[in-house]
This record gives structure tokens, C-alpha cells and sequence, in this order.
């Protein structure tokens, strides 16, 4: 065994035995997105981040990673799960492979406004749904929010779902987006988002659908050309964290932990809003073509029988339930 490997393993039995004092009374966890800092995730988990830290008098630090550094949204929840990664911050895209009950809220059209979104998720559905996370090896904090997503591509704009039809684009790696837009017939490609700009640049798809806070920080404006405000499906986002991390914090932790990422739920929502009312202008100042007034009630139409399938599989009342939350 060589020396220094040596002494670190009697560092370990010392400490482990209570011999010593752990070296650093100091812990750090990490925290991801798959976006750029400069982002409504971003301010999100640098709240968090920040709010942990001042909550824990400087006992627990959060390290953010942005961009990917630490893969896609379905590898880091992956590696929450597992816990190789104390927490990340993802939208919902990848998260019915693993809690299947969290699919109700991808649906199209679901809901009104983000209003009625943050409404929800804020209110007793929201939180039943969180509480399902713990099963699953997950401490779900908070809902926070991604934005309502919208359509872009390179071929054409979309005024009606007819000019949707076959079109290349990228989804999410989410069930319920796959079988919604099949529905208006594109041609759908589900894929991680760190890869999209490159697909996107290099034509392997057409377009993609994301909120305009997205589209902004990951600069699509310089790979697609046709922006339509489709508004099709609300997409909220989660801060999760291993369970079995979240279970070792002292009961003021847990406190401090869930507060701090109400926080960052604040700061991330005001931010989306920011976004939306500037989102447009700025995109058509960088060279986008916008189409803001879609005609709404022909996507709707468009997606009625696969709504009809979804009625059948999640079960209407649950759908109207969270559609009658006023
Ligand atoms: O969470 O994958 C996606 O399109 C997400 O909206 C994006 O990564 C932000």
C-alpha cells in the first residue's frame, strides 16, 4: 500500500471511530443545470445556492454547475437518484422515467396560463405530487418553473398545426411531448438538450420547442430562423435531491434547505417573466421571423385525440382537477 494512500484510510478509520474530528466541519454539495448560468435556472440555483449557505451559517456549501458540465437533465437526475450528485434543478422533460405520475403535468394545453400553473403546483396537487418523489429515492424541494414552451425551426413559419406537418424536431426525452406533437405530425426525435444546438446547426433536425428564456440563453436565434408562439405546453421545473442526503440534515436543515429553494423559485419565476415580456423583441432584433398570433384553438383541436388518449390513461378526473383550479 503505498504511504499516502495509507494514511488517508487511517484518516477515514480515525475519523469514522470519532478519533478525530472530521477535517472540515464543511460540506459541499453540488447542484446542476443543463443550461447557461445566464439563465432563469441559473438565478435559481445561485439563489439556492446562496440562500443554503447563509441558512446553514456557512456549514453547507452548494457548488452550481451549468451548461451540462455535469451531463444532460436525465443523467443528473440519474445521478441524484443513485446520489453520486447531492441535487439538480431539471425541468420535467426526462422525469416520468422515473416517477411515471409526474407525466399528468407535460400534458398540451393543460394549463391556462402560468398563473394557473404556479397556482397548482403551489397548492395541494403540487405538493402531493413532490411527496411522490420520496418513494423513488428523491427529496423533491420545490416546483420551480421552466416556461411555457413555443415552437421554432428552420424551414418555414407556422401559422396553423398544418405547417407543423413534417417537420424534423427535437422533443424532450418525455412520453407525453412525443405522442402530443406525433399528434401534429411532426417528426419527432427525442434527445438530450445539451446536444440540440449542434443538431439544430448541423440540420440532423428542424426545430425544437422550448420557452423563450431558453431559447435566449442557448442562442437558438443563431440557428433558427422561424419563431411561432405556439404556447402548447406548460413546462415546470424541480429542484431534487437524494433522499437519503436530505434524511442525514439535522431537522433546521431540512428547513433551511426547502426555504432556500423556495427562494430560488421566486427569483426563477420572476426572471421567466422577464423573459417573456422581452423574449420576442429581442429575438426578432437578432434575426427571427415571430409569428405571435397562432390560431390557438386549431392546435387545441388538433390534439384532441390524443387527449382523449390521455384522459383514458391518467384518468379525466385527475386532468380536471388540476384544469378546475381557479
Ligand atoms: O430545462 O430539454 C429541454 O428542452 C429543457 O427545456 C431545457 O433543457 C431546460
Amino acid at each position: 500500500m503505498k504511504l499516502k494512500t495509507l494514511a488517508a484510510c487511517l484518516a477515514v478509520a480515525a475519523t469514522t471511530f470519532g478519533l478525530l474530528p472530521a477535517a472540515s466541519a464543511q460540506t459541499t454539495m453540488r447542484i446542476s443545470i443543463s443550461i447557461a448560468q445566464n439563465s432563469h435556472q441559473g438565478v435559481a440555483i445561485d439563489t439556492f445556492a446562496r440562500e443554503v449557505e447563509r441558512r446553514t451559517a456557512g456549514r453547507i456549501k452548494v457548488q452550481p454547475f451549468y451548461s451540462g458540465a455535469l451531463g444532460g437533465e436525465r443523467e443528473s437526475i440519474e445521478a441524484v437518484q443513485l446520489g453520486t450528485q447531492e441535487l439538480t434543478f431539471s425541468s420535467t422533460g426526462p422525469v416520468p422515467n422515473f416517477v411515471p405520475e409526474a407525466r399528468i403535468l407535460d400534458i398540451p394545453f393543460l394549463f391556462r396560463d402560468k398563473a394557473h400553473a404556479r397556482m397548482v403546483l403551489d397548492g395541494p396537487i403540487g405538493q402531493d405530487m413532490l411527496n411522490r418523489f420520496d418513494s423513488k429515492g428523491f427529496k423533491a424541494l420545490a416546483w420551480g418553473e421552466n416556461g411555457v414552451r413555443h415552437m421554432t425551426n428552420s424551414k418555414r413559419a407556422v401559422n396553423t398545426p398544418d405547417d407543423l406537418k413534417g417537420l424534423k424536431m427535437r422533443t424532450m426525452e418525455n412520453p407525453v411531448h412525443v405522442a402530443a406533437y406525433k399528434g401534429f405530425g411532426i417528426v419527432t426525435t427525442p434527445m438530450a438538450f445539451p446536444e440540440v444546438f449542434t443538431a439544430l446547426q448541423q440540420g440532423t433536425v428542424d426545430g425544437q420547442e422550448n420557452p423563450l428564456s431558453v431559447i435566449m440563453a442557448a442562442k437558438f436565434d443563431q440557428v433558427q430562423k422561424h419563431l411561432s408562439l405556439t404556447g402548447h405546453v406548460y413546462s415546470p421545473a424541480i429542484f431534487l435531491m437524494n433522499k437519503a442526503a436530505f434524511d442525514k440534515l439535522s431537522a433546521a436543515d431540512k428547513t433551511a434547505f426547502i426555504e432556500a429553494a423556495k427562494e430560488g423559485v421566486k427569483v426563477n419565476r420572476a426572471r421567466v417573466d422577464e423573459d417573456d415580456a422581452k423574449g420576442v423583441a429581442e429575438l426578432r432584433s437578432k434575426g427571427m421571423q415571430v409569428v405571435e398570433n397562432v390560431d390557438r384553438a386549431r392546435f387545441v383541436q388538433t390534439l384532441a385525440p390524443v387527449n382523449a388518449d390521455f384522459e383514458r390513461q391518467f384518468g379525466k378526473d385527475n386532468i380536471d382537477r388540476i384544469r378546475n383550479v381557479r
